[in-house]
């Protein structure tokens, strides 16, 4: 059988409002992504996710939408959309959207009639309930950006739901007519050409049933209601039916952003014939930092070996069940070189040691914008900086709570959004070669050493690396078929793992250690010849093109940070 051409794909994750800018308003646009595309099929990408377009108020950039069947105005017109699509194709790329139907914006006109009154037709479109004892909120939830998930409406004196930002009302799947028009819609963005979707928080679709409070043993005014809403029973009727009416009439990939689902349900969500999405994004190794409460409470002595107990879970997990999403960054999360390895002193070495590390196992890579530049976290000292509504409610709280600006910024700088929404570093020039007016955020100040420009420019730059390593991806049929396994699970300092098949061992090494370290590896490596593939140190003997014949030592000295990539012959 064919391999599927999204298995051999990789993705790279574009942030309209942070890419490009090319009209000079300080904000991204598709405009601006059209100017990039040469760029992106030289990194050697083949498909292009982008976050939302449509038109929005940008409450939550985009992830608020006010009309589905339009893009949004700062970003451009439907034409230029489809210029796009047609720029991409011809260059051999694919582009998927991003799409949100959990929630719209409140300026939705849904949402405006559903508001107008209690009878209105569109009424059952959201969520709403009467008022509780007091006139208090339905029920004790928290919204996942702070604060109650229901917001009073003086109109008609009923709450409505919003597990998300108060402009983001949750829509009601139990309507049928609900679905059946985001069905529509679906079906219209496909029949335009596009080659897939992002399914933003699909998860969490299906409330449990009378929307009880869910316990509250610490007595908090609002609980994390993940129980409530996070994939929970008969959510898999919906997704089943969505892909029926949809995604299942079209030859594209989907890829479901699924918090909160288990290993165990792989067959359900991403079986090769059984599952409801081609891939799906789990949470688990985005938490392995998060004290037990929550994101806000970051952990620094996070463990190595959590990490990699979760990565390679899911690797032998879904291997013939299903297919990884693989990632470490996207636009919710900090940036990986600051927050999994080094952004100062070994910046290079470290978000080159990081790429080898998920791009080797088996799943679809995903590129965040700039993480192929080793784009670091926002060192913003001034609350003023931000931009992301999660990270303004939480401030807002915080404060409330008696917190100190300086703890605040310290939970912001860990993991707050915006980190990784700075605009893209293209050059050293004014705001970062990223727009010739200020851009709608700040630029991160170490764009005057961190950019594109000067990467393209250096065969030793991250970007390179970035580079070969998806053309020796590419070239090594290892990399998509061989099996998993993780060597020496407990070491804190080392991540190797190989990959077996007929063509081979595929071997590869990563240091997580700022100093050098010694490596002992099983027998059944040592002492064998192999061919040194890739590495992010330059030796003498052995360069970053390959085929130069290394024996593996009984004890191996690694330099801070290094990576290596070794393939053995079959024996
Ligand atoms: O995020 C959904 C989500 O479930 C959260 O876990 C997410 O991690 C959030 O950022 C908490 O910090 C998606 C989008 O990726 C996000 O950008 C949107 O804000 C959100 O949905 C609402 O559409
Ligand atoms: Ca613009």
């Amino acid at each position: 059988m064919q391999t599927k051409w999204w298995k051999e794909s990789v993705v790279y994750q574009i942030y309209p409002r942070s890419f490009m800018d090319s009209n000079g308003d300080g904000i991204g646009d598709i405009g601006g992504i059209r100017l990039k595309l040469d760029y992106l099929k030289e990194l050697g990408i083949d498909v292009i996710w982008i976050c939302p377009v449509y038109e929005s108020p940008n409450d939550d950039n985009g992830y608020d939408i006010s009309d589905y069947y339009r893009i949004m105005k700062e970003f451009g017109t439907m034409e230029d959309f489809e210029l796009l699509l047609k720029e991409a194709h011809d260059r051999g790329m694919r582009i998927i959207m991003d799409l949100v139907i959990n929630h719209t914006s409140d300026e939705h006109p849904w949402f405006v009639e559903s508001r107008s009154s209690r009878n209105n037709p569109k009424r059952d479109y959201y969520i709403w309930r009467p008022p509780g004892a007091n006139g208090a909120e339905p029920n004790n939830w928290e919204s996942i950006f702070g604060g109650s998930a229901w917001q009073l409406d003086e109109q008609t004196g009923e709450y409505y739901l919003h597990l998300f930002s108060v402009k983001q009302p949750d829509l009601n799947w139990e309507y049928e007519e609900v679905r059946q028009e985001l069905y529509r819609m679906v079906r219209w963005w496909l029949d335009k050409g596009i080659d897939g979707f992002r399914i933003d928080a699909i998860t969490h679709i299906k409330k449990i049933a009378g929307l009880p409070d869910l316990p509250n043993p610490d007595s908090r005014t609002y609980v994390p209601s993940w129980d409530g809403h996070r994939n929970r029973e008969g959510i898999l009727d919906y997704l089943r039916e969505l892909k029926e009416e949809t995604f299942a009439r079209y030859d594209i990939m989907t890829v479901g952003e699924a918090n909160g689902v288990e290993l165990e349900q792989a067959e359900q969500f991403v079986g090769p014939d059984t599952g409801v999405f081609d891939m799906m994004f789990q949470f688990e190794h985005m938490a392995v930092d998060h004290g037990p409460g929550g994101k806000w409470e970051y952990n620094p002595n996070w463990k190595l070996s959590d990490l990699k107990a979760i990565l390679s879970r899911w690797q032998t997990g879904l291997e013939n069940r299903g297919w990884n999403a693989l990632y470490l960054e996207n636009h919710d999360a900090p940036r990986s070189v600051s927050r999994f390895a080094d952004d100062g002193t070994f910046h290079s070495e470290s978000a080159k040691m990081l790429a080898v590390c998920y791009m080797l196992m088996q799943g679809t890579p995903y590129i965040y914008q700039g993480q192929e530049i080793g784009m670091t976290n926002a060192p913003f000292s001034d609350i003023q900086d931000y931009r992301d509504v999660e990270i303004m409610n939480f401030y807002r709280e915080a404060k409330a709570a008696g917190l100190s600006d300086e703890h605040i910024l310290q939970a912001v700088h860990a993991q707050g959004r915006d980190n990784s929404r700075t605009p893209m570093q293209w050059s050293a020039d004014l705001h970062a070669g990223f727009s010739e007016a200020e851009p709608w955020m700040r630029t991160n100040p170490n764009y005057t050493a961190i950019h594109v420009e000067g990467q393209l420019a250096d065969p030793e730059s991250i970007f390179h690396f970035y580079k070969k390593l998806i053309a020796l991806r590419k070239s090594i049929p290892l990399v998509l078929t061989g099996s998993y396994e993780l060597l020496m699970p407990e070491d804190e300092k080392h991540f190797v793992y190989v990959r077996r098949g007929t063509e081979g061992v595929l071997l590869v090494v990563c240091s997580f250690s700022p100093e050098a370290t010694e490596l002992r590896l099983p027998e059944e490596l040592t002492g064998r010849e192999s061919r040194l593939l890739l590495t992010n140190y330059s030796n003498g003997q052995a360069d970053a093109e390959g085929d130069c014949l290394i024996s593996i030592p009984e004890v191996w000295t690694l330099r801070p940070y290094e990576t290596g990539v070794y393939l053995f012959d079959p024996k």
